[in-house]
């Protein structure tokens, strides 16, 4: 009985592995599979390190779960590429202009300048992405990165270590988001999408509450 058993399993192993074509290959899959994981490495080891890069920090976990939403809010522009310049001025809390109108694609130079006197973002991004970074600058703030009116140089340096804090969404002109201290201005050059509900906004802890936001219309 235990050996028809034997002889009935293995029977049907060899069926099996000559349905799925596996009888004559093991050899050749031994030295096909190497081959397969050799090359895959080393792409793999791009889409790692392409999304370790800061540009890339926002499209891929700025959007939770929407790889296709990455392209949506646009990206950093080229100043060649540059039709227009827009002045953002930065009051407490809120922007002048209140709102912005951009063609579809087109590619805009914002100059921002703090007339303020508190610490303020202008932030490229969707409602759902302001909110996230909220939340972060609500971090930031706790930690001292971020002052009511400053930029804690030190602070934020120290918070970039392994262990620390992980930011899905940094400052950077070429993510779309500047933190300009008072006094001071900032330049952003910025690649809109054919089309996208967005918003500029500030997410410094309150100041978005507080109306310190105002809708992107790509027209
Ligand atoms: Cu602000």
């Amino acid at each position: 009985m235990t050996t028809s058993k034997k002889t009935s399993s293995r029977a049907a192993c060899a069926l099996l592995a000559a349905v799925l074509g596996m009888g004559t290959t093991p050899a050749w899959s031994g030295a096909g599979q190497p081959g397969h994981g050799h090359d895959a490495a080393p792409a793999q080891g791009h889409m790692m390190g392409g999304q370790g890069m800061p540009g890339q920090m926002m499209g891929t976990q700025g959007m939770p779960g929407h790889h296709g939403a990455a392209p949506a809010i646009g990206g950093p522009g080229k100043a060649a590429d540059v039709t227009r310049t827009i002045d953002i001025t930065m009051q407490d809390n809120f922007y002048e202009p209140a709102e912005i109108a951009v063609k579809a694609g087109e590619t805009v130079r914002f100059k921002i300048v703090n007339k303020g006197t508190l610490l303020h973002e202008f932030g490229l991004g969707t409602a759902a992405m302001h909110a996230a970074h909220q939340k972060e600058m609500m971090v930031m703030m706790e930690h001292g990165m971020i002052e009511a009116d400053r930029v804690n140089h030190e602070r934020m340096k120290m918070s970039h270590g392994p262990g620390q804090m992980a930011m899905s969404h940094s400052h950077g002109a070429d993510q779309g988001s500047v933190l300009v201290e008072p006094g001071k201005s900032a330049e952003i050059i910025w690649k809109f999408p054919k089309e996208a509900t967005l918003e500029f906004a500030c997410n410094v802890p309150g100041h978005y509450e507080s109306g310190m936001m105002g809708p992107i219309k790509i027209k």
